[in-house]
């Protein structure tokens, strides 16, 4: 069935089998989707009402006909959501609003499915160091306060990296380990003119340097703000701070990036980390740093040649280039508006949220004002306030995890009533289900925030699915935010822990992704007539071969034993969705090559004897058949 399945697709897509060609052809197809949408109040709203006969009655509420989130067999998703793997170390794609999940692209993790950690290319990219990951924030690339399409960026928490994934093939095309760092938490692209630096917060403190010195002198472990040329993805400088750096953001004209600290007592333990009731919001001025840097104001630490500038309260530069805005205790999120007027601080903690104005924090660093100054408001919204996501119409929207809510609440009005003026900022509360940690909405981090899907990222599933052992699933709810009031549209249990994601325009990445691959990125590739076994050295052999559905260009592959193989196998076939699949018994091969793609692998030939070498994506009705012999010759 699967291959017949395949094989009718295959000859469907020949006709429109050029790489160069863009997906976004296909659109005028979808325009049906549109049309769909606007019918909903007739016949469709009225299908919806069957389709939820015998659930629970939505309360009265809920608007007369919420835009359908059922996305049709065949019909396309209107966004594509990015979403971190959390402990898998893996990025996700789903597509919003239906939350099917599309594609898992392995980051910091080995992965059969593709061969990431197996391929030679992979392997060079990933480094041999690790094998573990725990990715938490994906952010794509910017020009002018938007998506250009470009790259996704991930943290690895877990080793202090930052990791990008190409847009245009949806894969990881470079990692970097950040020195002086640990706990690499919150990371932030800049928005303005275009990424532009990657800025990466280290959670942990540590000792500068960290090589046995000073381990028990609280006082001399500091925090680090790591900028990542985005574009090339070389260490650029970074900020030594007091106190640890949480979540990151950054501004839509290219002049700040931030960093939240729970931590300024520099605590060991949680009793120590709890000791005063404030914190603060660090404001970096990234012309004033680069400045500093030009004219020799930093240092080097450790064995890393990466200028180090001195932001500490101590340092000259304290208030020059970096500032302190007090907030209360133990903030988390740090989000900044889609008009770029303010930076929003979710208290956790604190039952608030503070308002930082940021155009304000020009009169900060121009000495006019104080960093408490520029706070505009502090409303109240509940317990455990964590992270801030906005809609485009001047309502912001924070997830609560204590209290298992998302709170709307209206940004103005906050203002408004910290002036004094007798006015609720709180629009709407909607219950989620259970411990909301992040909450993010389509397009809400760029100047472009849309206002339609939010996603509530929740921590704890604990009855609403099948129950599957005391591992649960965690809920993301999805939630129509287009009304005044918050609609709860859909659960969908997720393999932990995604932490947060981002919700795109389709159009962004349908402009941009490829529909196979580009054969001139391999200069290696392997033509029709090229199949060879080559004995290269006493012990080493290279195999040239391609894949075309179905046969590899070699039946036979005769080498020694303990010969190191490097095998290079070039996919001929130009089909899209044709991939094949490399596999050999014993020997810890098993990598994929998709339609115009050359990958290698390499491997130590075994024991005496025979082994299979097969295709491991079903690619056709003869796909069982297309293997060949491995045969290892004793030495
Ligand atoms: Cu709040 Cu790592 Cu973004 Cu988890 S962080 S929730
Ligand atoms: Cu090629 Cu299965």
């Amino acid at each position: 069935m699967a291959e017949k399945q395949k094989e009718s697709k295959v000859s469907k897509e020949v006709s429109k089998d050029k790489a160069e060609s863009s997906y976004l052809e296909y659109l005028p197809k979808l325009s049906r989707r549109g049309f769909l949408a606007a019918a909903g109040i007739g016949a469709l709203a009225g299908l919806t009402g069957c389709l939820r006969l015998g659930e629970e009655k939505k309360p009265a509420a809920a608007p007369a006909a919420p835009p359908k989130h059922e996305v049709p067999p065949g019909e396309w998703d209107e966004y594509y959501g990015f979403w971190s793997g959390g402990h898998s170390g893996e990025v996700r794609i789903l597509g919003v609003p239906s939350m099917r999940i599309l594609k898992r692209i392995p980051v910091f993790n080995f992965d059969c499915t593709t061969g990431w950690g197996i391929t030679e290319q992979s392997r060079k990219i990933m480094g041999t160091k690790y094998q573990t990951g725990d990715t938490h924030h994906v952010h794509l690339s910017y020009t002018d306060g938007t998506y250009d399409g470009r790259y996704a960026y991930v943290n690895d928490k877990l080793h202090a990296r930052l990791a990008r994934i190409r847009l245009d093939y949806m894969e990881v095309d470079a990692i970097v380990e950040l020195p002086n760092a640990q706990g690499t938490h919150g990371i932030f692209p800049q928005r303005a003119p275009r990424t532009g630096y990657v800025f990466c917060n280290s959670e942990f403190q540590l000792p500068q340097p960290n090589d046995g010195r000073n381990m028990d002198v609280r006082d001399k472990y500091y925090g680090m703000h790591t900028a990542v040329d985005g574009e090339t993805m070389e260490l650029k400088w970074q900020v030594m701070t007091d106190g640890n750096q949480d979540l990151c953001a950054t501004d839509y004209k290219g002049k700040y990036s931030m960093a939240t600290c729970y931590n300024s007592e520099k605590g060991f333990t949680l009793e120590d980390m709890m000791a005063k009731d404030r914190d603060y919001l660090i404001v970096f001025n990234i012309s004033r740093i680069e400045k500093a840097i030009k004219n020799g104001e930093y240092m080097s630490i450790g064995d890393s040649p990466i200028p180090v500038v001195d932001g500490r309260m101590t340092s000259p530069l304290f208030g020059e280039a970096v500032i302190h805005i007090p907030v209360p205790k133990s903030p988390h999120g740090v989000n900044v508006s889609p008009d770029g007027k303010y930076a929003i601080c979710s208290g956790k903690l604190s039952p608030t949220c503070t308002v930082v104005d940021l155009a304000k924090v020009d009169d900060v660093f121009a000495g006019k004002l104080k960093p408490e100054e520029a706070i505009v408001a502090q409303p109240e919204l509940g317990l455990g306030p964590l992270h801030t996501v906005f809609d485009g119409r001047g309502n912001a929207y924070t997830s609560i995890y204590i209290d298992s809510v998302v709170c709307k609440w209206n940004i103005e009005k906050a203002i408004r009533q910290y002036k004094g003026e007798k006015v609720d900022p709180i629009v709407d509360k909607i219950d989620i289900h259970y411990q909301v940690g992040h909450v993010n909405a389509s397009m809400s981090e760029t100047k472009e925030a849309d206002g339609r899907y939010l996603v509530s990222l929740n921590k704890f599933s604990k009855d609403r699915f099948l129950p599957v052992g005391p591992l649960h699933p965690d809920n993301d709810q999805l939630i129509d935010i287009s009304g005044e009031k918050m609609v709860l549209l859909k659960d969908e249990p997720v393999w932990p822990e995604p932490h947060d994601c981002v919700i795109v325009k389709r159009d962004v990445i349908l402009s941009v992704i490829k529909r196979v691959d580009d054969p001139n990125r391999y200069p290696n590739r392997v033509g029709p007539d090229d199949n060879r076994v080559e004995r290269v050295g006493e012990r080493k052999v290279n195999v040239y071969m391609t894949s075309q559905a179905p046969k590899f260009g070699l039946t036979e592959i005769r080498v020694k034993e303990g010969d190191e193989v490097t095998v290079t196998i070039t996919n001929l076939d130009t089909i899209e969705d044709l991939s094949h699949g490399f596999a050999i018994p014993k020997h810890d091969v098993n990598m994929l090559i998709n339609p115009g793609q050359t990958q290698v692998v390499k491997f130590t030939a075994g024991k005496p004897g025979v082994y299979w070498y097969f295709c491991t994506w079903f690619c056709h009705a003869l796909h069982l058949e297309m293997r060949g012999r491995l045969l290892v010759e004793p030495r």
